[in-house]
């Protein structure tokens, strides 16, 4: 497939006309994990999943903001999306007649931090307008893939044998890359093991800042296992230690933590702090900060690619749109639904096909229906905003 690297127009992220937005519901869902996840800041056994859906008139969008219970990953959280939302960013687009996703964003611009809080409206907005244009998201947004690779992100486990077993089973549905997490005591000799049992597979690792410039010596050791990158080694807010460290390694380092806007990116590509970047709209505060961040990378020719968030279908869906961009190049931690839920909040769920793929909607907005009657049965609360 040839793909077109033309820019992507934040401007043109419009609906037919403009729409006067009328509410806002705000639902909070608990899913239980089908396995624990853990990461070097914490373990995860179920995950509280924050959605929204915004209408205009009897039209509307899904989004979801990926904010976590606890401040671990991030400093945001479920309870201080909410109340930015209610208190500041509804109010904001309530009731007001809103011209496209660059008015949209610019209502918020006011508004410092809680990136994911603004994200999960962003993404409720485009499918909005994906709809209301009677096209998928990835359509509206500028995507160019029918098919996007995907890999899976695996937890620390207690052994390396357990870690083996999934990195086989993973290998085996057609995941295209494996990730694994790392923190100090678990990182050289589980990564070596695994490299060992597969020589030639797409590995790479993540340390969730885990890890400081002291660590450097450790963290070289990781050079003679051939990975694709090493993410986000160091402090989550961290550009210039990290540059110091790429210096001394052979091994490229992908930030995630880190990239906060398009400003991060472009300060830690002129600075030699990553060599690769991973995305997350909910980190950069939605669509809008993504498209341009994405422009950077092509006009750069940095590899990119979409990183998870251990996310609903929703907000899966809305990452299958963003990663089939032209401009991202390496597998996502874009899993199937199965590898997180027993059951997901979308029907169909995401299925990853042999070879690794999975297909980008071509239905309007999401391309996934939303299953309401379940997300009513786990719903822990709901609340509806007006203006
Ligand atoms: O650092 O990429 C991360 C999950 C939660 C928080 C942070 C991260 C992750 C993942 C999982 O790696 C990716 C996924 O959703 O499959
Ligand atoms: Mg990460």
């Amino acid at each position: 497939m040839r793909l077109r690297l033309t820019a992507s127009n934040v401007a043109a992220i419009t609906p037919p006309a403009p729409v006067r937005l009328d509410a806002l519901e705000l639902r909070l869902v608990r899913l239980p994990l089908l396995e624990p996840f853990e990461v070097s800041f914490g373990r995860m056994e179920s995950r509280l999943l924050f959605l929204l859906r915004l209408e205009a008139g009897d039209h509307f969008g899904w989004g979801e903001c990926v904010a976590g219970e606890a401040p671990l990953y991030s400093y945001e959280t479920v309870g201080t999306a909410r109340q930015v939302i209610r208190d500041h960013l509804a109010p904001a687009i309530l009731g007001k007649e809103i011209k496209g996703l660059a008015d949209l964003a610019s209502r918020f611009a006011a508004f410092r931090g809680h990136p994911m809080a603004k994200a999960g409206i962003e993404l409720a907005f485009v499918d909005l307008v994906a709809r209301l244009r009677g096209e998928p998201i990835a359509r509206t947004i500028g995507g160019v893939r029918e098919r996007v690779e995907v890999g899976v992100s695996l937890g620390i486990e207690p052994t390396l044998d357990a870690l083996d077993e999934r990195v086989r089973r993973f290998l085996g549905l057609g995941y295209r890359r494996i990730k694994l997490k790392i923190k100090p005591g678990a990182d050289v000799s589980v990564v070596g093991g695994i490299r060992e049992r597969h020589p030639r597979i797409l590995l790479s690792v993540d340390a969730n800042a885990a890890y400081t410039l002291a660590d450097a010596g450790l963290l070289r050791q990781l050079d003679a296992y051939d990975l694709l990158m090493i993410e986000q080694p160091l402090a989550h807010d961290d550009l210039v230690d990290h540059a110091s460290l790429q210096r001394t390694l052979t091994t490229a380092i992908c930030l995630d933590e880190s990239i906060t806007s398009h400003d991060r990116a472009r300060q830690a590509l002129d600075t030699g702090a990553c060599r690769i970047i991973n995305m997350k709209i909910g980190r950069v505060g939605g669509y809008s900060e993504a498209l341009r961040i994405h422009d950077l990378c092509v006009e750069r020719g940095v590899p990119l690619w979409c990183g998870g968030m251990f996310e609903s279908g929703i907000g899966r869906a809305h990452n299958l749109a963003l990663a089939s961009l032209p401009g991202f190049t390496l597998p996502g931690d874009i899993s199937g639904s199965s590898r997180y839920f027993e059951r997901d909040v979308i029907v169909p769920p995401v299925e990853v096909a042999e070879d690794g793929s999975v297909a980008v909607p071509t239905s309007p907005g999401l391309g996934f229906e939303v299953d309401v009657a379940f997300l009513e049965r786990r719903t822990e609360s709901v609340e509806r905003l007006r203006p």
